[in-house]
């Protein structure tokens, strides 16, 4: 066998990361910032290592992190949102654009940019995603974040 390449769970000194929310449903994306917060903590990225930029909705999310995924400052940028169905097809317009926006963003720009926008059928899945039954979306972005930016500096070396 080869090389192996794999991110490890533990952020490197130094390394800093931003996290864009979206304020739609900010009932629930602000449980999901809190979880991606918490993960940060958990994981050794001390509080003012993280950068946090709110969007109206997840429609908007794209450029912002397009944008600070651009600055050279960060090593990752986690994405958060809430899109939940409604009674118009406009929850799939918003839920692919935002989807499609995200990984155009990390691609056009490469810098993991890690999709943690919650895409429900209903106001129950959301709560079972943003900490209770599904766990946090928001936890499991930035500790993804973590391990591709980690990945990322193996890969280059
Ligand atoms: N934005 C969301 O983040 N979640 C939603 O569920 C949602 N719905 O259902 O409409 C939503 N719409 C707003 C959208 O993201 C933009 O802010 C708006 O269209 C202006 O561009």
């Amino acid at each position: 066998m080869g090389r192996v390449f794999e991110g490890r769970l533990m952020a490197t000194e130094g390394q800093r990361f931003a996290v864009v929310v979206a304020r739609f449903n900010e009932f629930f994306t602000r449980q999901l910032l809190e979880g991606a917060l918490a993960a940060f903590r958990r994981h050794g990225v001390p509080e003012d290592a993280v950068d946090v930029a709110w969007v109206p909705g997840s429609f908007e999310i794209p450029v912002v992190a397009k944008r600070l995924a651009s600055t050279g400052r960060y090593a990752a940028v986690v994405c958060l949102g809430a899109i939940i169905r409604g009674a118009t097809s406009h929850f799939d317009y918003v839920a692919a654009q935002a989807a499609a926006g995200v990984a155009r963003a990390g691609l056009d720009t490469g810098l993991p940019v890690i999709f943690g926008i919650i895409t429900t059928d209903d106001l129950d899945q959301a709560i079972d995603r943003s900490g209770a039954k599904a766990g946090n979306k928001g936890f499991e972005a930035a500790v993804t974040a973590i391990e591709m930016a980690d990945l990322m500096a193996h890969c280059e070396a």
